[in-house]
């Protein structure tokens, strides 16, 4: 018997500054509800699915943009979503910005199971960007002043009668994150992003080759590790500033089954086979059979480019 979980890639549209949280749970629960009446079991929604993509925003006080982080979760503006996934039974997954009661600062997602427990808990591990304001650039990505990177590495949890995992918006470019899930066995990771549509530097790259890059960054992490990918853009303009949609499922061969073409709120349902993993795991990837361990070490010993390693003889 195969085992299908049924998903539901809930993009959002735009939030701007001056929406509060309350409006955008509304926006949640609208989507939620309509999931499930197409059949989803498990909602997914973007990174910083609560407000703004607020790193575009500079404070010189770091203090002042608090306001846009949880103390609780749920916590009584989200507490609605929660009852609201309770009352129908839906697991979900989002992204959001994580205060901690140490005063720690992260850009984080859950997993929550159809009786509203979260589960499981995500810290973004690769964070782009830059601390200070960059005067060069045509909008600012202030991520690395916001947060501090995450402290958990990539676990994977069981979870809805499969092996679930999760990643943040940068997280999908770096095969490392794909593949510390792959050796868990992971069957899902599901992830939220916020992409610009342009890069603030580059005056050549199009739109075009950074949907091509987000695709291939996702395909690529599904087919080397045999896993399904559900990639859940918050998209549209944001008081002025763009960010793609491109909100897709791949399945474990890599290939897309499913992309939103708009840049609202809006769902992609998927009812994946989870047992459609085993090929890929069995065969290509199979890492018990395959993996050189002993040539990898770089990959943990070095971070950024040192000498090559080439000898005449
Ligand atoms: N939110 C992100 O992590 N966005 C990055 C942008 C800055 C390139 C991304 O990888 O999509």
């Amino acid at each position: 018997m195969s085992r299908l979980l049924t998903v539901a890639a809930a993009q959002l549209g735009p939030i701007h500054r001056a929406d509060d949280r309350a409006s955008v749970v509304r926006r949640m629960i609208a989507l939620m509800q309509q999931a499930k009446a197409r059949g989803a079991d498990f909602v997914i929604y973007p990174e910083l699915a609560l407000t703004t993509f607020f790193p575009r925003w500079y404070c010189e006080d770091r203090v002042e943009a608090d306001q846009w982080f949880e103390t609780a979760m749920p916590g009584p503006d989200t507490q609605p979503l929660f009852d609201t996934a309770r009352a129908l039974g839906m697991a979900m997954s989002f992204g959001y910005a994580e205060l901690t009661p140490e005063g720690r600062h992260f850009n984080s997602s859950i997993l929550v199971d159809r009786t509203g427990e979260i589960i499981g808990k995500y810290r973004k591990v690769h964070l782009p960007g830059h601390a200070e304001r960059d005067p060069t650039r045509a909008h600012q990505h202030l991520e690395k002043r916001y947060f501090e990177p995450g402290d958990r590495g990539f676990p994977v949890w069981r979870f809805e009668n499969g092996l679930v995992g999760m990643a943040i918006c940068n997280d999908r470019r770096w095969p490392e994150t794909y593949r510390v899930m792959g050796l868990q066995g992971v069957e899902m990771v599901v992830l939220g992003y916020n992409t610009p549509t342009t890069n603030g530097h580059s005056k050549t790259e199009t739109l075009a080759d950074r949907l091509f890059h987000h695709r291939l960054s996702v395909q690529a992490g599904a087919y080397h590790n045999s896993t399904w990918v559900v990639a859940v853009a918050k998209a549209g303009v944001e008081d002025g500033f763009p960010l793609f949609g491109g909100t897709l499922i791949a399945d474990p061969s890599g290939k897309i089954v499913g992309e939103l073409d708009h840049e609202e709120d809006g769902l992609l349902i998927h009812a994946c086979d989870l047992d459609a993993t085993r090929f890929g795991k069995e065969t290509m990837f199979n890492f018990a059979a395959h993996r050189r361990v002993e040539h990898y070490d770089l990959i943990t010993s070095r971070i950024g480019v040192g000498a090559p390693l080439g000898t005449t003889d």
